[in-house]
């Protein structure tokens, strides 16, 4: 028998996806074809053959019981946008924010790299679905992918194997084919290195077909293809042919002392704080009662129900967090939920078999293996300026061990949307809180959005960019249809959520960071909960309604009105020159944005 050919009769009855599997491994000529099932049992045979092939390194399992530390190639360390590809039939469709080529050119390159990518490597079959099996809101997805590494990391992420198989089989609904490789094909008898992966990388969408292809990187959103793949670029093409919308949001839920739940979805850019603020605990002081319970820290699916209100899922069943800066003191929710069962990539190694990384604990240890594989020593660190983990060093864990996780959250019919935030990293000119006068000027203020660059995607850091809703690198299909079906979709809501714009990182003159952040979100979030639900009163500015001071919870806090006002201040002339910015963005998608732009824009420059 044909070594490639399946040695098991496939887990599945779906002639199509069988017909597909052996095309793939005509194409890629793995040595073996592996059907994941899922289960405990493979889950910790995949980890042993990682830590055989030195991908995985075990943690202490007095320490860190059930985690494991993988250091990536140092060309391998983030999401790629500048090699991220929306393929659609005409560029047109794909717009200017987007990279394109033509689909028929892109397959035949497509097809030359994985002719034979696979040599030497088993594929597997990697069924998903994002969202809770069997929910009406959930998608399904199969990645072929010729890395353990990413099968192991999907597992926490998505929820695979035996069920998934189980609902392909009923043939309801459309599956996305997703072929991943590292491109590392092995010669016989060749040995294998930790982190196999291409110079060569292309992360490639087909909007029409609803397919993905990625090639050469074995990291994060480049290769777990259920995250940004599919759960929002492709997933916003059928969002927005079905009447519903695919986000990179989190979800949470603000409990108040008797009982009362408002849940809010929140927009940031990647490495702006989701994850903190979806597991936020609020201030022992002033907050008596009051509970933030965690849907989800990266992606929304949101869709209006029978009667006309927003509901939204979290499509994924895992956080890939960013390490750095996470700690007891800044989130310790993720702290709980990485204590076990998680898989670390890039963060460095301790003596003791333990993970670090920078802000994690006030001192660091004496020395430890960096990310790089290196030794380091805080002085190596002085005269170097290396960390020891890279900026964007992640952990994988599960979702179900996070202590806020909302005992709704795999509600199939999702939780029901009251208040949308948009934020980003802002050092001037937006305040700390503003709330839209409407849908469409809040479309407007996510429209607009501007975040400085961080380091979840290669390039430089620290620069000023517009990020529409945070879906920049995310949106596949044109910016200015995207902003269209956002001002549509009011059309199918009895009740639209309040839209309101937060920024947590405003500083003064000096550089210092005006608010404290972290837990005292709260308080914005309370103002928020409080407008939303008709208790609080607001000041109108040029730009939306602000909070008074005297509405804002200042319990437990010492925060006086000139803070405040310095905080909240809308300067005229900063102002003007983000309008001006605004109309940058808005001249490449001038084509297909919607009016209602153009004329929020012009309000705006006419109220200030
Ligand atoms: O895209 S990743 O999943 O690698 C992380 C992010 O940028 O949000
Ligand atoms: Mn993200």
């Amino acid at each position: 028998m044909n070594a490639r050919k399946s040695q098991v009769t496939p887990p599945t009855t779906n002639r199509h996806l069988i017909r597909w599997v052996e095309k793939m491994a005509e194409l890629c000529q793995p040595q073996h074809i592996h059907w994941v099932d899922g289960s405990q049992k493979e889950y910790d045979r995949l980890c042993e053959e990682l830590v055989a092939s030195g991908t995985f390194t075990r943690l202490n399992p007095k320490l860190w019981p059930g985690c494991f530390l993988a250091h990536s190639a140092p060309n391998d360390v983030a999401r790629v946008e500048d090699r991220t590809f929306i393929c659609s039939l005409s560029k047109d469709t794909a717009g200017p924010t987007n990279n394109w080529e033509d689909p028929f050119a892109m397959r035949r390159k497509l097809k030359q790299l994985f002719r034979g990518s696979m040599q030497g490597r088993t594929m597997y079959v990697l069924p998903f679905s994002m969202g809770p099996i069997g929910s009406p809101m959930s998608q399904i997805g199969v990645q072929l992918t010729d890395s353990p590494y990413v099968v192991v990391n999907m597992r926490i992420m998505a929820r695979i194997g035996k069920p998934v198989f189980a609902e392909i089989d009923k043939d309801i609904k459309r599956v996305v084919p997703c072929m991943h490789s590292v491109g590392a094909p092995l010669a016989p008898g060749q040995q294998d290195i930790p982190w196999p992966c291409n110079d060569t990388k292309y992360i490639v969408h087909f909007p029409e077909t609803r397919e993905i292809w990625s090639y050469g990187s074995g990291y994060g959103g480049n290769a777990l293809l259920g995250k940004k793949c599919f759960a929002l670029r492709i997933a916003s093409n059928i969002a927005r042919d079905e009447g519903w919308m695919a986000e990179h949001m989190l979800i949470l839920g603000v409990e108040s002392p008797s009982g009362e739940k408002t849940y809010l979805a929140a927009a940031f850019p990647s490495a702006c704080g989701k994850t903190n603020l979806a597991m936020l605990i609020p201030p022992k002081k002033g907050f008596k009662g009051w509970k933030v319970w965690t849907v989800g820290d990266d992606i929304a699916w949101i869709k209006p129900d029978a009667e006309g209100h927003l509901r939204a899922i979290n499509p994924e069943a895992g956080f890939f967090g960013v390490a750095p800066g996470t700690s007891a003191r800044t989130n310790p929710n993720a702290m709980a939920t990485l204590s076990r069962n998680t898989i670390f990539t890039n963060v460095a190694l301790t003596p003791e078999g333990g993970v670090w990384w920078e802000g994690m604990t006030s001192d660091p240890p004496a020395e430890c293996i960096d990310w790089r594989g290196e030794r380091w020593t805080p002085a190596i660190a002085q005269s170097t300026g290396r960390t020891a983990a890279h900026p964007n060093g992640r952990f994988t864990a599960p979702a179900s061990q996070c202590p806020s996780i909302d005992p709704e959250w795999e509600n199939p019919a999702g939780v029901p949307i009251s208040a949308i935030l948009f934020g980003g990293r802002r050092a001037s000119t937006l305040p700390l809180v503003y709330q839209a006068f409407n849908w469409s000027s809040g479309v407007y203020i996510g429209a607009t959005m501007g975040s400085e660059t961080t380091a979840a995607a290669a390039g430089a850091v620290g620069k000023v960019r517009r990020d529409p809703m945070a879906m920049l690198p995310f949106c596949g299909y044109h910016m200015g249809d995207y902003f269209r079906h956002w001002i549509k979709m009011q059309r199918s809501l009895r009740s639209t959520p309040r839209i309101f714009h937060v920024n947590w990182f405003r500083k003064d003159a000096e550089g210092r960071f005006l608010w404290p952040g972290f837990s005292d979100n709260m308080r914005v979030l309370k103002w928020i909960v409080d407008r939303v639900r008709g208790r609080a009163l607001s000041l109108e500015s040029p730009i939306g309604w602000t909070p008074r001071y005297e509405d804002m919870h200042w319990d437990g806090m010492d925060f006086d009105r000139a803070r405040f006002d310095a905080i909240q201040q809308v300067d005229h002339a900063q102002w003007k020159r983000e309008v001006m910015d605004h109309e940058e963005l808005f001249l490449d998608l001038h084509d297909h944005l919607p009016p209602e732009m153009i004329y929020e824009r012009e309000l705006l420059i006419c109220r200030l």
